[in-house]
């Protein structure tokens, strides 16, 4: 025997694999075709047990699509644009452009050490002008089409880095990286018109159900965020003008009882013009703006408010409603107005509670009525209204129907939809991007670059600044250049493209990754799209699969492509993590897989992550686990090359025996060949439950172990069939030490290539015995079970018999006494 050495067995392969471009794919007719993605990284420098995760899950997909005869398209590139790198080079004191390529050298090889079975010939970086030049082309093409425009308004915007934050980089309202308060500043910036595809995006998240966890779906509508309802005008007190609000709870308008808006809105200064708390109104204005929009639209926020001195008048009611300036109410979303209705609103509710406004029941629930004194929360579900002229009396979620109509007809409001998404802020103040292909001409204004005029090539003779602003307006070679309309002098646009713009379309341009007169081979992309199985973090829900999809429905309206949705199907893996956390240096829980290749070898941690837990569950690592993963292969590997040493021969598929022939052994060990070869098939396809499947394995493995004297005397030919079968079904998992003990049992092609062994249904069948269904001792049926049928089921299937059940019909059973393989009697009185 040899010994198990993963670390030169996984070598060799790795070898052999890229050296015979082994999966290297093109755009055939022959076999069908399957595109396998997981989200491409980030080059942070070294890959963690995420990526590891994520890989591995792909690379059983597409090793066991492989097998099952398809062309399979498993592609990997570089997310290489960002803000990280940026810090990283100034921290470090490099160029984010070698310490990009520097992480891209150092993770190509992490992962190649892993075995997937990638198509490194399609490799791409987004840093790449190869790659950018295209998204820049997108950009003049959306700019033609009125996709792309130019929009004064209030950013994030943190003064000692000099940049426009996320969101998601403000914390507790400061900068994450410098901790300086944030200000919200207005800024021109470019915005992607993705409103123009809300009711599509929406409407296809329909089409994804069933392909695409609940989850995923649920969240992309909320983000959407669509609402139904009306637009109603209340009239200033003064006759001045009116306020006009969005509520999709037009059924309480006769118990709106004062008016809530945003610091932001238009009216606000004359509204407050004059008043008696004037200077306290503007104060609030002013604190209200500079907080984050985040935190305003928490539940949590305190609710706080400055009356402003003005009232408008309730159009149904003709009450005089006071109009306060709220901290919750945004512009942006509806009309920065909204009617007050506290008795059946939360928020209005606690608001009316703090300024000892009034509250109006209009909606009770049914047979009930309520007091409005002697609420403690606002009442919100669906009722009987009341006090609310011609509709009392009807129930809420009809009347809504009928005052939308009846607001039309008098003119009072007239229905609307509203949704939350907004348009994409894609301009970052940032140097590590793509440039966006614009000039400022003193004498015609914002110009687009001509086509022919792309790449606009990002200079990387720069210095980045320790203050994180950006170097490129201090580049003069940059950012002087001439009008392409009339030639003049003219400034290049300093900006560069969110990171985000970049992940919308990759997935396309791998299928001609190459192509440099075009953005895309459209025969290439035609066949390989959609993707039919993406993977990635649940971290990308929204932003990445929404912007992808809506990127992909605007490159078909400009003709590039045919598909309206990206990914076919969606995984969504859970986090790694350790002792019940995420994995972080702070924590000091983080596992190097690096480590661990070197310690067990990539066999071992691709088992682990995968017998684990199933894929979209967290998985917490543990050294038992991965102990159990080293000692589930070598004794696969002592198996082989000890206990059935010179045994096997090189099979392939099942056992093809006549099983009226066998011995009851072998006809056992051909039933669980063939169950195993159908169940992990079955927990692989579509389910991806690769616990299960390895458990299958390891049931087959105890099975021959077991018995593997006896299968020796009585059929090497037997026990051939189901080793081989065994680690044909292994290989997707851990595919070196299959692929090695494949080639010692004599095989000369390579085993990624073998196709999966096909199963025989009437194998699995297992020999049945019939039993005695008694009630009380007397004879009242029979069961056909499996003879191998545990005890429970049995008395189960006793139970359920057509004529013990008339017989049991109005007596309680007392006991269940079962015979093996002989009779269930059933005891009851
Ligand atoms: N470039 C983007 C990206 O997310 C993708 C684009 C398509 C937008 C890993 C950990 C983290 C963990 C475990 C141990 C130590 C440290 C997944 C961390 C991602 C994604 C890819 C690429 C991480 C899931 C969260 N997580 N679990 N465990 N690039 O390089 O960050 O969701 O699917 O693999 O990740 S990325
Ligand atoms: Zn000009």
């Amino acid at each position: 025997m040899t010994r198990y050495e993963p670390l030169s067995i996984e070598s060799k392969w790795q070898s052999r694999w890229t050296a015979g471009r082994h999966f290297h794919v093109e755009a055939d007719g022959k076999s069908p075709k399957y595109y396998v993605l997981e989200m491409f990284p980030y080059p942070s420098g070294r890959i963690h047990m995420g990526h590891v995760r994520v890989y591995t899950i792909g690379d059983v997909v597409a090793r066991f699509k492989r097998m099952h005869g398809f062309n399979v398209l498993h592609p990997m590139g570089w997310d290489a644009f960002g803000l990280p790198a940026e810090n990283a080079a100034i921290k470090h004191g490099l160029h984010p452009a070698k310490w990009t390529y520097e992480n891209i050298d150092n993770m190509r090889a992490q992962l190649q050490k892993m075995g997937y079975s990638l198509d490194w010939e399609r490799e791409l970086a987004t840093c790449d002008p190869s790659y950018y030049r295209w998204e820049q082309l997108f950009f003049l093409k959306f700019f033609e089409k009125g996709l792309v425009y130019r929009k004064n308004s209030p950013q994030n915007w943190c003064s000692d880095c000099h940049t426009v934050l996320a969101n998601e980089q403000v914390e507790d309202g400061r900068c994450w990286r410098c901790d300086t308060e944030v200000e919200q500043k207005d800024l021109e910036q470019w915005f992607l018109r993705i409103s123009d595809y809300t009711e599509e995006l929406l409407a296809d998240l329909d089409i994804l159900s069933g392909s695409w966890p609940e989850r995923v779906l649920t969240m992309q509508r909320n983000w959407i965020g669509k609402s139904v309802g009306c637009e109603i005008d209340f009239p200033l007190e003064d006759g001045s003008g009116s306020v006009r609000v969005f509520t999709t709870r037009q059924d309480t308008l006769w118990g709106a009882t004062f008016m809530s808006i945003a610091a932001e809105h238009p009216l606000a200064a004359s509204l407050i013009a004059g008043k008696p708390n004037e200077a306290e109104a503007k104060a609030f204005i002013e604190k209200i703006k500079n907080l984050d929009r985040i935190k305003r639209q928490a539940d949590d926020l305190e609710k706080e408010g400055v009356f402003t001195g003005s009232y408008c008048v309730n159009p149904v009611t003709g009450a005089k409603m006071p109009i306060y300036l709220a901290n919750f109410v945004l512009m942006g979303y509806g009309t920065g107005a909204v009617m007050a209705v506290p008795a059946h609103d939360q928020r209005d509710f606690e608001f009316a509670k703090k300024y000892d406004l009034p509250l109006k029941v209009v909606i009770n629930p049914k047979g009930q009525s309520l007091d409005a004194a002697q609420l403690a929360e606002a009442y919100t579900d669906p009722g009987v209204l009341h006090d609310s002229g011609a509709f009392t009396g009807q129930d809420s979620n009809d009347a809504k129907v009928g005052i939308a109509d009846w607001l039309e007809a008098e003119g009072k409001g007239t229905r609307a939809v509203n949704y939350r998404l907004r348009d994409w802020n894609i301009s970052r103040q940032r140097y590590w991007g793509a440039p966006i292909p614009m000039v400022y001409c003193a004498e015609c204004g914002v110009v687009p670059v001509a086509e022919k005029d792309l790449p606009v090539v990002l200079p990387l003779d720069i210095q980045v600044r320790a203050d994180g602003r950006s170097p490129l307006a201090e580049t003069e070679s940059f950012v002087n250049t001439s009008c392409p309309k009339c030639g003049g002098p003219a400034k290049r646009e300093c900006d560069t493209m969110d990171t985000f713009v970049e992940s919308s379309w990759y997935f396309l341009r791998y299928c001609c990754p190459q192509k440099d007169d075009a953005p895309f081979d459209a025969q290439a992309v035609k066949y390989w799209s959609p993707v039919d199985q993406y993977v990635g973090g649940i971290e990308h829900a929204i932003l990445h699969l929404l912007y992808s999809r809506f990127f992909v429905k605007a490159l078909r309206d400009l003709g590039y492509i045919e598909h309206a949705e990206p990914f076919a199907h969606l995984l969504t893996q859970g986090m790694v993590i350790k002792d019940g956390a995420k994995m972080s240096k702070s924590k000091g829980n983080v596992v190097d897989p690096d480590v661990m290749v070197a310690k067990y070898g990539a066999d071992t941690v691709r088992v682990f992550m995968l017998f684990a837990a199933p894929p979209e569950k967290d998985l917490e690592w543990s050294d038992t686990g991965i102990e159990g993963a080293a000692r589930f292969l070598s004794r696969v590997w002592r198996l082989v090359t000890e206990e059935l040493e010179g045994v096997i021969r090189p099979t392939g598929g099942c056992l093809p025996l006549d099983p009226q022939e066998l011995s009851p052994l072998l006809k056992e060990l051909r039933r669980r060949e063939h169950a195993m070869v159908a169940k992990v098939a079955k927990d692989i396809e579509g389910q991806f439950q690769f616990n299960t499947a390895i458990a299958a394995v390891m049931e087959m493995l105890n099975f021959l172990y077991a018995n593997v004297d006896a299968l020796k005397q009585e059929s090497p030919q037997a026990v051939s069939s189901a080793v081989n079968a065994l680690i044909t079904v292994l290989s997707p998992m851990a595919p070196h030490i299959c692929e090695e003990l494949w080639e010692m049992l004599g095989h000369k092609k390579l085993l990624a290539d073998q196709p999966w062994p096909m199963h025989d249904p009437a194998a699995l069948v297992t020999d049945t015995v019939t039993v005695v269904v008694q009630v009380c001792g007397k004879l009242r049926g029979k069961i056909e079970v499996a003879a191998d049928a545990d005890e429970e089921s049995v008395k189960a299937a006793a139970l359920a018999e057509e004529n013990a059940v008339k017989h049991l019909s109005g007596k309680t059973v007392r006991k269940v006494i079962y015979v093996p393989g002989k009779l269930v009697n059933i005891v009851a009185s």
